[in-house]
């Protein structure tokens, strides 16, 4: 008997079916975001990183070119099990014969490349427009400024990245995710919250006003609690966002850095899930701050994971990865965080749901958590190295990356 083998029948004692949760995991798509390659910084502006994020350290090897950065997504997800869709922002542009489209003027054919790439994978493309890092945003405000200028030019760039979106999707035949977050906010108390977030009603009516195929592109609404230098006040904070997207029949994103430390993406899932047909989600590790440090497969990771396979909603919710740490490796990073969401994926689809929700509703928390707590010590590891196996993944990442750090990232300049 194989180790597979012989930890499928313990599962099997628990009520847990092994080849069904491993047939569930392979479909999953997961959206990877390609700025983990390059500490967000992306092709089109030279501006450094701005929007209250931050990315830290200077690992060498970063990706500062459009095939660098192709060559590390190409590397990383050779080495990440499952199904993958690109995530792109569209600070990625890329140019071409000393050509230049600033963000209100991009077009589908700047993004022409990244369709190949992902086309040539058998891929869906994730889009976001890029409220930062660059010269329009104005007092660290874009979409809900008061200079009419600014807040058009913003508005014009939500409208292009719909329309590259909607190209996205009709070209690749995969719907795909449009996300809006906008940095905007105050460091220090201001005197009125109410008119930047009026100005941000208007601007993304303005931009959802452009027709588009809803049954194509899902726009979603990302919310935020705080960014650095922006301490004080958010104009897209979750009761604005959550509002909007209501209002407005659109989705919305949910990042788990994005809330105070002591609250818990998990425990919003359910309520968003009683009120929207689709929601999504940035899955990331905010450590005392909204840090985007790599996922790991800690206890909030595999509960925001069980949330999403106890409720049967793995064709409701949007689950793409946002982190960046230019502390380490960057490609194992990419790893890393994206195989941390797949295995909390994996450990929920092996959890006895149903006897679970009937425990609570019958009342007998004692057994509950008896199995809550038995249920962590099942050899998941086994069926995991099977999903790897059967994925054509070897679980030894590490040294494969080293090679490629070795003959590929250190003479990088
Ligand atoms: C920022 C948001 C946002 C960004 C990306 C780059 O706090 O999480 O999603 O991380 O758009
Ligand atoms: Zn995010």
């Amino acid at each position: 008997m194989t180790r597979y083998e012989y930890s499928q029948k313990m599962y099997e004692a628990m009520g847990v079916d092994t080849e069904k949760a491993l047939n569930t995991l392979k479909d999953i798509t997961i959206s990877v975001h390609c700025w983990q390659g390059d500490d967000v910084v992306g092709f089109d502006s030279k501006e450094s990183l701005s929007g209250g994020i931050q990315t830290t350290g200077n690992y060498p090897g970063k990706a500062s070119t459009p095939e660098e950065l192709m060559a590390d997504i190409d590397k990383a997800f050779s080495l990440i099990p499952g199904k993958k869709k690109l995530n792109l922002h569209a600070c990625y542009a890329i140019f071409e014969n000393g050509e230049f489209a600033d963000r209100d003027a991009l077009e589908p054919k700047h993004f022409d490349k990244w369709l190949k790439f992902a086309k040539d994978r058998d891929m869906g493309i994730d889009f976001n427009p890029t409220f930062f890092s660059h010269p329009m945003v104005k007092d660290g405000l874009t979409l809900s400024s008061p200079d009419e200028a600014t807040r058009k030019f913003w508005v014009k760039h939500g409208i292009q990245c719909l329309k590259i979106s909607e190209y996205f999707a009709n070209e690749t035949g995969i719907p795909c995710v449009m996300n809006i977050w906008i940095p905007d906010g105050y460091k220090d108390i201001p005197a009125d919250r109410l008119s930047p977030r009026m100005r941000f009603k208007k601007s993304l009516d303005e931009i959802l006003a452009t027709p588009y195929d809803k049954s194509k592109v899902y726009v979603t609404l990302e919310s935020k609690v705080f960014g650095i230098g922006l301490e004080s006040y958010t104009v897209g904070s979750a009761e604005f966002t959550l509002s909007y997207s209501t209002k407005a029949g659109i989705t919305p994103l949910m990042d788990n850095g994005h809330y105070h430390p002591t609250e818990l993406v998990s425990d919003k899932i359910s309520s968003l899930l009683a009120f929207n047909e689709k929601i999504a989600l940035h899955v990331t590790r905010g450590v005392r701050w909204d840090s985007d440090h790599v996922v790991l497969l800690d206890d909030e990771t595999k509960e925001i994971a069980k949330e999403i396979v106890f409720h049967n909603a793995l064709n409701r919710v949007f689950i793409a990865t946002d982190y960046f740490d230019a502390s380490i490796n960057r490609i194992s990073a990419w790893v890393t965080g994206v195989r941390n969401v797949q295995k909390a994926l994996l450990n929920a689809l092996l959890l006895p749901a149903e006897k679970m929700k009937a425990l609570q509703e019958n009342g007998d928390f004692t057994q509950l958590m008896y199995l809550q707590e038995e249920c962590k010590t099942l050899p998941f590891g086994d069926i995991w190295a099977e999903f790897l196996m059967r994925e054509n993944v070897s679980g030894d990442y590490y040294n494969e990356i080293k090679k490629y750090e070795e003959k590929v990232l250190v003479n990088r300049k």
